[in-house]
C-alpha cells in the first residue's frame, strides 16, 4: 500500500479497510517508516483506564526518521527555510544534511549539560531555526521536550516547569515579533524564582538585549556549541527508544483553571503525523510547504517539524507576524520562496481579508497548489476569499479538524482527492472512526444530525495521558461517555455524511485559534486585589473568531473604571499572558446564579452576544433582577 491516497474511490476502499482491519491497516502505514526493530503487536487498548499502546515492542528514534534516513537521497534538499521577522534580514536555509549536523551538535550540548533520556526540558524560544534544532535534539537523546509558547507569562512558564520537573530550560535573550521585542530570558528569570528543579538555562542570542546570566546556572548557546566543536564535533547517534516512550509534553487549556500536560509518545505520534501530513496536503517531492503556526502550539509540533520532516518535505518557518511591515507579508513570503502549500488559521485569513485586497494584488501567488486551515471554524466569506484571492480558485482548501490531544488531523479533506465544502472538515481520514452522541451518550445515527463529537476507536497519534495525573486524562476524555474519546466539540453531520465542527461544547474559548479556558481567565482576574468574583464567556468576534467577555464584581466603586480595567488586564497578562486579556470587561453588582450557586453562563453568553431578546427561563435564578442590570450595563458598554 502506498502512503498517499490518490483517488476518491481509493479513499473509500481504504477507509473501509481501516475500519474492518485497523491493525493490518496501521501496520501497512507503519511500514513506510524506519524502525530499529519492528513491533510485536500493533495495538493494545482499552478506553476505560485508558491504556493505549501502539506498536509495542518496536524500537526507533523519530529524528532518524526525520533526518538520517533522508540524508543519503535528500541531503542537499532544504529541510527548513527560515524567514525572519524583518524582511531586510537575510533568510536562512538548512538542508537535511545541515539540519542533521546541527541537531547532533546540540544533542551533544544537551549531554554535556547532563541531560539524559527521560529528563524533561522546557523550551521557550522565538520562531528561529534553533527552536527546531532544540526540539529535535531532545528527541534524539530521548529527553522529553515541553515547549512553551513565547506569549505565555513567567507564571505560566513556572507552572509548566514545575508540573513536569524540568531540569533544563532553553531560551533566548529575546525575540522579534513585528515591531515588538519580547524579553524572553528576563521572563524566564522571573519564572525560575519559583522553580527548584531547573539546574541549567541555555540562552541563545537573537536580539542581543542585555540579560542577567547567573554563574553556575546560565550558559550561552553559542559557547556550548564552541565546546562541542573543540571536542571535534563528534556525531551523536540517536537513542533507541521504545514505541511508547514519551516524546513530548504540551500544555493545553480545558474547562478547569489548570492547563493539562498532554503526553505524546514516540512511535504512534511519528506514524500519525507523517501519514496525515503527506495525505491531507498530497505533498509532492519538490514542493515548499509553509505553515504559519507557532511551534509553541501543537500545529507547529506536528506540521512544521515532525510531520513534514518525516516525509522529507521542505518546511518554511516564519519568525514574524502576518501584518508587519504590512498585511501583504505572507504573500511576499509566498512569492519570495515560491511556496506551494500554505497552511494558516481562519483568524489570520479574516484579518488579512479585512486589510484589503490591495495587499494581495500584484503578488505572484501562482506557485500555490494547495491551501489549508486549522484551529477554529472558518466562515464562508473567509473561505471564499482564501479560495479566490489566494488559491485563484485552483487550489483545494483542506479544513483540518484536530486537537492537541489528537496529535494530528482526524477529520480533513485530502487535497484534490476528497470533496470540499466551505466550513466543513468533511470526512474522517482512514483509521479514524468518529461518532456523534447525545447528552446521554446515545449514538446519533444517520445523516442530517448533530451532536457531541466522539471517536470510538484508537488512532496512533492520540493522547496517552496527562502528565503526572492519569486520572485527569481519564476523567476529561474517557469518562464523559463510556468507551469513547470525547473531543469537547459539537458537530453536524449533513445529508451527505460530511462533518462540520460547530465549536466547543465545554467552557473552552477559541480566541484567534488559541485555546483558552474560561476558568483559567476567571482565576487570573480574581487574583486582582479589587475583584470579588468574575464570570468569563466568549462572544462572536469578527476577526478573532471569539472574543473574551468578563463580568466582574469589584469590591469598591472605582471613579475611573477604565483604569481598573487596565489593571485587571495587567493582572491577566502577568498570570497567563497577553493572549488571555479580556476584550471587554463589564462591572456588575451580582452574577446570575441558581439557588445552588451555579452561574448561569447561558444567560451571560446571550448578553455578551448582544442578543437579549430571549434569555430563556430566568425564574430559577436567586435574584432575577440582576439580569436587567447586567443587560443595561452591557448596552452601555457597547455604546
Ligand atoms: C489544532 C488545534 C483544538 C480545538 C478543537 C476545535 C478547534 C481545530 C478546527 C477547529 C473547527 C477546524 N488544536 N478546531 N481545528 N474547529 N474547524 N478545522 O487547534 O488543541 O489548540 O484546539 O480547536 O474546537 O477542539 S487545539
Amino acid at each position: 500500500m502506498d502512503l498517499q491516497i490518490k483517488s476518491f474511490e481509493e479513499y473509500q476502499r481504504i477507509y473501509q479497510y481501516s475500519v474492518e482491519k485497523p491493525e493490518e491497516f496501521w501496520a501497512e502505514i507503519a511500514e513506510h517508516f524506519y524502525w530499529r526493530r519492528k513491533w510485536n503487536k500493533v495495538l493494545e487498548w482499552n478506553f476505560k483506564e485508558p491504556n493505549i499502546k501502539w506498536f509495542e515492542g518496536a524500537r526507533l528514534n523519530i529524528t532518524e526518521n526525520c533526518l538520517d534516513r533522508h540524508v543519503y537521497k535528500l541531503g542537499d534538499k532544504p529541510a527548513i527555510i527560515w524567514e525572519p521577522n524583518d524582511p531586510n534580514e537575510a533568510h536562512r536555509v538548512l538542508t537535511y544534511k545541515q539540519l542533521l549536523d546541527k541537531v547532533e551538535q546540540f544533542s551533544n550540548v544537551l549531554k554535556n549539560n547532563g541531560i539524559r533520556k527521560g529528563d524533561r526540558v522546557c523550551i521557550y524560544l522565538p520562531m528561529v531555526p534553533e527552536l527546531v534544532i532544540a526540539v529535535l535534539a531532545c528527541a534524539r537523546i530521548g529527553a522529553i521536550h515541553s515547549v512553551v509558547f513565547g506569549g505565555f507569562s513567567a507564571q505560566s512558564i513556572a507552572d509548566r516547569i514545575n508540573d513536569a520537573d524540568c531540569r533544563l530550560v532553553i531560551t533566548a535573550d529575546g525575540g522579534f515579533r513585528g515591531t515588538k521585542q519580547i524579553a524572553l530570558k528576563s521572563i524566564v528569570d522571573d519564572a525560575l524564582v519559583q522553580c527548584k528543579s531547573v539546574e541549567r538555562v541555555i540562552v541563545l542570542t537573537r536580539t542581543r538585549t542585555p540579560v542577567s546570566m547567573i554563574k553556575g546556572r546560565d550558559v550561552w548557546w553559542e559557547d556550548e556549541i564552541k565546546k562541542v566543536e573543540t571536542q571535534g564535533n563528534p556525531p551523536c547517534p540517536a537513542e533507541e527508544m521504545n514505541a511508547e516512550d514519551l516524546l513530548f509534553i504540551l500544555y493545553t487549556s480545558g474547562s478547569t483553571g489548570k492547563p493539562k500536560g498532554v503526553v505524546h509518545t514516540c512511535a504512534g505520534y511519528m506514524v500519525y503525523t507523517g501519514y496525515t501530513f503527506t495525505n491531507a496536503f498530497q505533498y509532492q517531492p519538490d514542493e515548499v510547504y509553509f505553515c504559519t503556526a507557532d511551534i509553541g502550539w501543537i500545529t507547529g509540533h506536528s506540521y512544521i517539524i515532525y510531520g513534514p520532516l518525516s516525509q522529507g518535505a521542505t518546511s518554511l518557518m516564519f519568525e514574524g507576524v502576518p501584518n508587519w511591515p504590512d498585511a501583504g507579508r505572507l504573500w511576499d513570503i509566498v512569492e519570495k520562496h515560491k511556496v506551494n502549500i500554505l497552511y494558516t488559521a481562519p483568524t489570520a485569513i479574516r484579518s488579512l481579508m479585512a486589510a484589503g485586497d490591495q495587499y494581495v494584488e500584484g503578488k505572484d501567488l501562482s506557485t500555490i497548489t494547495k491551501l489549508g486551515t486549522v484551529g477554529e471554524p472558518i466562515n464562508e466569506e473567509a473561505w471564499h476569499w482564501y479560495d479566490q484571492k489566494i488559491g485563484k480558485g485552483k487550489a483545494p482548501i483542506v479544513d483540518t479538524w484536530w486537537q492537541t490531544e489528537t496529535g494530528g488531523f482526524l477529520i480533513s479533506p485530502i487535497a484534490g482527492v476528497t470533496p470540499t465544502v466551505p466550513g466543513y472538515a468533511m470526512l474522517p481520514l482512514p483509521g479514524v472512526q468518529p461518532i456523534l452522541v447525545d447528552e446521554n451518550g446515545q449514538e446519533i445515527e444517520g445523516n442530517g444530525v448533530s451532536g457531541n463529537l466522539c471517536i470510538k476507536y484508537p488512532w496512533p497519534g492520540m493522547i496517552r495521558t496527562t502528565y503526572g495525573d492519569h486520572e485527569r486524562c481519564r476523567q476529561t476524555y474517557f469518562s464523559v461517555y463510556e468507551n469513547l474519546y470525547f473531543t469537547g466539540d459539537g458537530c453536524l453531520r449533513d445529508e451527505n455524511g460530511y462533518y462540520r465542527i460547530t465549536g466547543r461544547v465545554d467552557d473552552v474559548l477559541n480566541v484567534s485559534g488559541h485555546r483558552i479556558g474560561t476558568a483559567e481567565v476567571e482565576n487570573a482576574i480574581n487574583m486582582h486585589s479589587d475583584v470579588i468574583e468574575s464570570a468569563v464567556v466568549g462572544y462572536p468576534h469578527p476577526v478573532k473568531g471569539q472574543g473574551i467577555y468578563a463580568f466582574v464584581i469589584a469590591s469598591q466603586h472605582h471613579t475611573d473604571e477604565d483604569l481598573t480595567r487596565q489593571d485587571i488586564n495587567q493582572t491577566v497578562s502577568r498570570i497567563i499572558g497577553a493572549i488571555a486579556k479580556p476584550d471587554k470587561i463589564q462591572f456588575v453588582s451580582g452574577l446570575p446564579k441558581t439557588r445552588s450557586g451555579k452561574i448561569m453562563r447561558r444567560i451571560l453568553r446571550k448578553i455578551a452576544e448582544g442578543d437579549t431578546s430571549n434569555l430563556g427561563d430566568t425564574t430559577t435564578l436567586l435574584d432575577p433582577a440582576v439580569v436587567d442590570e447586567i443587560k443595561e450595563g452591557a448596552e452601555k458598554l457597547r455604546g
